[in-house]
């Protein structure tokens, strides 16, 4: 067999560098969202699709999880540049047919780059790959079904099948996905949730008794202060910076603590706003933390211990009324606190003293704080710990649950935490389970199934022989490219159904199938008219989506057809009418109303003006915990120990790319242009390692005495703290351990990779 290659090729693009930018948006940004969608598409088709963005009843953006206002919203642009980036991506008029497939080997694709696979277009038909064949061919979407059908029904055990979800999914495929898996037999549904928000969910489901926020977009133009720990909101949330400035308006203070100098942190400049074209648009940070790569639970306790003090000192600074009547652990936390030593943690975050007092002093002086945090916080082995630090502090100040404080994890994929609601859950709930036997009719599997780390495992054990995968990009996705690459093909079928080719499409079981979907902005006509899907966003408003645009292929089908075809084809029960509910997801709407909590009155509710809020107890100061209280949590500082040879490495995202999507090759905002096989490294750090600017290296990571190695990387000298480097994800997963994960949510530990670096010539 020719060589498949799981990992992108290490060709180099032709590296330039600039000095990094200090505002984002402004102009440049719209030039950049024009230059991707009328590239990709005709301008009608550009303009609906861009029109219609995030427009009550239009299309969700399919980019990020940011909510949309509640009121009033831009009548042109609701939009950002990386959304319209999404856009073009998704309803370009490029598209893959089975002749390019009869063209390309599947080796000879996994020679290509990844930006290289994505710019070929839209999937068109379903495709497989047979046993020993080296190319895709077309095949009918019946018997894409039957053969799924047969492979799930010849397994010993439902158990040896695993389902994965992405976090595009809408509720309606998200809902009908869970029902078919767990009518089949079992709960193996890892998602990318798990690689994302886990920890989150975990620390906040501990404490508050609700794994998701509490703020509303409203509280940022009503908060005092506003932390922004381990998020790069200018290229990842750009809608949030608009919510940023608001807030600085109504005078605001914000703390922005990241190991990078982020421009999207530092100033806005609305592009649709004549005030800050002309004059300059807003400063966001008031106080910038340059943070030590995984020093946050140390700066956090630091912030914490100084509340304590200054409580000790004015007797006004802790909310005591709230403390004492709705949380508990507090004299226990309190202990634990005396005994901490500030010096030693501000050499454990890396950063002075007199800069943590500044920041706290904030903090102190006001009560309406929010807190705000993305990948930066949840991929370390101590992230869920660190969420819990995050608690306690607003825990003191009685910041929970008031107008303008609260939690803000933001979310990624723009359904993710719909895709979790609607039970796609490898630990489901019992109550979950229990109204599925009732409204159903069937035993739905006890057993919990297994998340993504523990999915690889089995594959790599031989324990798992179906993979079937609804969106996202499995094996680039997740940690560890080579051997997530060996487990794959493990497999007897591998099944991606999914709307642009991706690497897992290349790295596949005996035989593999790709069902091509419609995607957010495609419309979607079944047999009783158009329809429109349901989403639910950072901050559980659930709203609807519908697609405006003409389907690029008569032969794409929605991901609620897919999930009734392979029901039909799979499943012995026949008590649930699957054609009836593709027919008007009105009826699979009824029945998520009858099964989970907070849906009364969907078909209904969801047809107003921005659809509605979920119930959410924090946000009433109400705690689902055991005790009906908040918790506070003592949680021990460890820190990692480099050898004088290694640095801590965190895999980000630039900012041409959405996850393994790579759109372009610049990372504007970071003054890096046309490469992405870079490692950022401190000067000073180079100087040691006798590494010079732009030279080229190999990066190796070792845990678990395996060698793992990452080729030809070129040296950018930033400013980030010594010690510290930053790469690309996916590029640089190779290095990431499959047995490094956080505790508790099993969050592999993508931001706190320890390797070595050795020049190459
Ligand atoms: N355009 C675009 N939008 C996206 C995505 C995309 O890829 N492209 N992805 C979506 C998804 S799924 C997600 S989850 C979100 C991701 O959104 P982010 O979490 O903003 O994404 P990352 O690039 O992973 O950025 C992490 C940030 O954390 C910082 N950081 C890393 N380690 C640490 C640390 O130890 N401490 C602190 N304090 N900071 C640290 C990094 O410097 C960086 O600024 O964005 C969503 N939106
Ligand atoms: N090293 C490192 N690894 C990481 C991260 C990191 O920061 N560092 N971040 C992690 C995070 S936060 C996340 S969320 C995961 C993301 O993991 P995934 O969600 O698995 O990956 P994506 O790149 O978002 O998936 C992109 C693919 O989804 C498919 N797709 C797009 N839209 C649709 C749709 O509407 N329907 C269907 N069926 N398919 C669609 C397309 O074929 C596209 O190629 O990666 C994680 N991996
Ligand atoms: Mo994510």
């Amino acid at each position: 067999m020719p060589k498949i290659n799981p990992q992108a090729p290490t060709d180099f693009t032709g590296i330039e560098t600039s000095k990094p930018a200090t505002e984002a948006a402004g102009f440049s940004a719209v030039f950049s969202s024009m230059k991707h969608v009328f590239g990709a598409m005709p301008v009608r088709r550009g303009l609906k699709s861009l029109l219609n963005l995030n427009q009550k009843g239009g299309v969700d953006c399919p980019s990020c999880a940011w909510p949309d206002p509640d009121g009033e919203r831009s009548k042109i642009a609701e939009y950002c540049e990386n959304g319209a980036k999404a856009i073009a991506e998704e309803a370009t008029t490029r598209k893959v047919t089975p002749v390019f497939f009869q063209k390309y080997s599947v080796s000879q694709l996994s020679q290509k780059s990844d930006y290289w696979l994505g710019q070929q277009g839209r999937l068109t038909q379903p495709l497989v790959l047979r046993e020993g064949q080296t190319h895709y061919e077309k095949i009918s979407w019946e018997e894409s079904f039957k053969l799924i059908g047969n492979q799930l029904n010849s397994l010993p055990s439902p158990d040896e099948a695993i389902f994965y979800t992405s976090g595009r999914t809408s509720n309606e495929a998200a809902f009908l996905y869970q029902l078919f898996i767990r009518m089949y037999g079992t709960n193996n549904m890892p998602d990318c949730s798990n690689m994302c928000h886990e920890s989150s969910g975990s620390a906040l489901g501990e404490t508050l008794g609700l794994g998701k926020g509490s703020v509303k977009l409203d509280d940022f133009e009503k908060a005092e202060v506003i932390l922004i720990l381990g998020q790069n909101p200018g290229t990842n949330h750009p809608r949030m910076l608009s919510a940023l400035e608001k807030a600085k308006r109504s005078g605001a203070k914000i703390i922005s603590i990241n190991p990078l100098i982020e421009a999207g942190l530092l100033k806005f400049k609305h592009p649709q706003e004549l005030r800050d074209v002309l004059f300059g648009g807003e400063i966001l940070t008031d106080i910038y933390l340059q943070i030590r790569i995984n020093g946050d639970l140390a700066l956090l306790k630091a912030m914490n211990k100084l509340l304590l003090e200054a409580e000790q000192k004015s007797g006004n600074v802790f909310d005591k009324d709230f403390i004492f009547n709705q949380s508990e652990n507090y004299e226990n936390y309190i202990e634990s606190l005396e005994s901490e030593n500030l010096e030693q943690l501000s050499e454990a975050c890396g950063i002075a003293l007199d800069e943590i007092k500044a920041a706290t002093q904030l903090i102190i002086d006001h009560k309406k704080i929010i807190v705000c945090w993305a990948m930066g916080l949840t991929q370390h082995k101590n992230s869920v710990v660190t969420i819990r630090e995050v608690v306690n502090l607003l825990l003191l100040k009685g910041s929970i649950g008031i107008e303008g404080g609260g939690t803000c994890p933001v979310r990624g994929h723009s359904n993710v935490q719909g895709d979790r609601t609607m039970g796609i859950y490898e630990k489901p709930p019992k109550i979950l389970l229990d109204n599925l036997q009732k409204v159903f009719d069937f035993d739905p599997p006890r057993k919990h199934g297994l998340d993504t780390v523990a999915s690889i495992k089995a594959m790599s054990e031989g324990k798992v022989k179906v993979f079937i995968a609804m969106g996202g990009n499995f094996l680039s996705a997740t940690p560890d490219t080579e051997f997530t690459a060996k487990a794959l093909q493990n497999c007897d079928l591998t099944v991606q159904i999914s709307t642009k080719l991706n690497r897992s499409h290349l790295i596949h079981g005996k035989t593999a199938l790709i069902l091509p979907t419609l995607g957010r902005t495609d419309l979607d006509l079944q047999i009783n008219g158009e329809q429109f899907v349901t989403v639910e966003d950072s901050m559980g408003v659930v709203h609807s989506s519908k697609g405006v645009l003409e389907p690029i292929s008569e032969h794409l089908l929605s991901e609620p057809a897919i999930v009734a075809g392979m029901a039909k084809a799979t499943l012995a029960n026949k008590n649930l009418d699957w054609d009836k509910l593709v027919a008007n997801y009105d009826h699979i709407r009824d029945l998520i109303e009858k099964t989970i909590a907070g849906f009364e009155k969907y078909n209904y509710r969801v047809r107003q003006d921005g659809g509605f809020y979920l119930p959410n107890l924090p946000r009433e100061r109400k705690f689902g915990t055991d005790s009906a209280k908040a918790k506070f949590s003592i949680n021990e500082l460890e820190t990692i120990q480099l050898l004088e040879c290694e640095y801590i490495m965190m895999t980000i995202r630039s900012h041409d790319q959405f996850n393994t999507t790579i759109y372009g090759l610049d990372d504007r905002y970071r003054g890096i242009y046309n490469e992405r096989r870079i490692i950022m490294m401190n000067e000073k750090d180079m100087a040691e390692a006798k590494l010079e600017k732009y030279q080229v290296v190999n990066l190796f990571n070792h845990h678990g005495g395996i060698e793992r190695v990452a080729e030809k990387f070129i040296v950018v000298p930033y400013n980030i703290p010594r010690k510290c480097v930053a790469t690309y994800f996916p590029e640089a997963n190779v290095l990431v351990p499959i047995d490094s994960f956080a505790d508790i949510s099993k969050t592999p530990t993508s931001k706190s990779v320890v390797i070595t670096i050795k020049a190459l010539s």
